[in-house]
């Protein structure tokens, strides 16, 4: 399997975040990334890939199709402005976000606000501090990832039904249209997902998201199935990913989720949901492309995770990823069990290879 790299991924290095309210080591480490990288070079089964100096060109053109331009100039010059502002140089943490019962409707001007008052506008919890490398990290992982859209929409012409993987970070799957949130900043998969559709010619794209959280930014962004995956309300982000949310506007009725009782995700439990999801999308008629949020924040070890998945259940899960015979875009999401994270995530893909075969 092919596996798109890119060293740039590793510089977004906040020192720490606010967990329990608890000032903790930052869980979203480089170190991840580097694990990752360690434990898939060892098996003959992976080929490292970077992705090219100058493709794309309009790089920023793509990431526009899912984010807007007052979000992205945001993220490019947030750390200077709140700096000069007298900010911590360390990274941007705001302190007071737009809820929707502080403001009402057109009652202020948003367009000419302090840095700190910008920070809170554009993002939804503490979980992401904004250092001096943060854009460039970011728009780092986009390019790897739309490397890697590239090379399977590339390969499939030759060789159907093979998986590529964008071993990313910033994780993408928490952050919207204009906010970030839960450790990202811009959406992965939802940049994937648009660039195959608008400049692929592709028809459909089903999303499957099987990170331990609720994938808030990536469900309404598409006319295309989503199955997230997550045990909300009971954990982050609390407020999103209930089995009613069925997706809005052109995107009405593709979006399904389906919320686990964290006590009852056992293996047999969470690969007899995924196989549901997995119908749906089988379901749902021409899918061209499979892109998959891989997040292995499921395993019950994991930090944040209130699942009881082992070890047994990575490869079973891409056996079931690849019982869908798409051609497949796994993209790195969470995960933050240091020991098994690297082996998780190869199970997953090696699981999912040894079954295509
Ligand atoms: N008590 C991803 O896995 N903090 N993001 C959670 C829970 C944020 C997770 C605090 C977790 C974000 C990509
Ligand atoms: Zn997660």
């Amino acid at each position: 399997m092919k596996v798109y790299y890119g060293p740039e991924c590793l510089c977004h290095d906040p020192p720490h975040e606010i967990l329990s309210g608890r000032l903790v080591p930052y869980l979203e480490s480089p170190r991840r990334l580097e694990l990752v990288k360690n434990t898939l070079s060892r098996s003959s089964s992976f080929v490292f890939l970077s992705p090219e100096q100058d493709w794309p060109h309009n790089l920023l053109s793509y990431v526009l199709a899912v984010h807007t331009e007052e979000y992205v100039d945001h993220l490019k010059t947030i750390y200077d402005d709140w700096v000069v502002d007298g900010g911590d140089k360390v990274a941007v943490l705001p302190e007071t976000f737009l809820h929707h019962r502080l403001r009402a409707p057109n009652s202020l001007d948003l367009s000419n606000l302090s840095p700190i008052a910008r920070a809170g506008l554009y993002c939804f919890d503490l979980s992401c501090p904004i250092t001096n490398d943060t854009f460039q990290a970011a728009i780092a992982a986009a390019q790897v990832v739309l490397t890697a859209a590239r090379a399977l929409a590339d390969d499939h012409l030759a060789i159907p039904d093979r998986g590529t993987f964008a071993l990313v970070r910033p994780p993408g799957h928490h952050a919207q249209d204009a906010l970030c949130g839960g450790y990202c900043f811009l959406n992965n998969v939802a940049i994937a997902a648009k660039y195959l559709l608008q400049h692929r010619g592709c028809g459909s794209v089903a999303i499957l998201d099987i990170d331990y959280h609720h994938g808030n930014g990536s469900r309404w962004m598409f006319r295309l199935p989503f199955c997230g995956y997550e045990p909300t309300p009971d954990d982050y982000p609390y407020f999103t990913g209930s089995a009613g949310e069925r997706g809005a506007g052109p995107g009405f009725g593709f979006n399904h989720n389906f919320p686990l009782a964290q006590k009852d995700a056992t293996d047999d439990v969470y690969c007899g949901t995924l196989q549901q999801a997995a119908d749906i999308i089988r379901q749902s008629g021409e899918i061209e492309y499979l892109i998959v949020s891989l997040g292995v924040d499921t395993y019950q070890e994991d930090p944040i995770c209130g699942f009881l998945l082992t070890q047994r259940c990575y490869p079973r899960i891409g056996e079931i990823i690849a019982s869908l015979g798409k051609p497949t875009l796994f993209v790195m999401e969470g995960g933050y069990h240091l020991e098994t994270l690297g082996d998780n995530v190869a199970s997953v893909l090696l699981g999912f290879e040894q079954a295509v075969v």
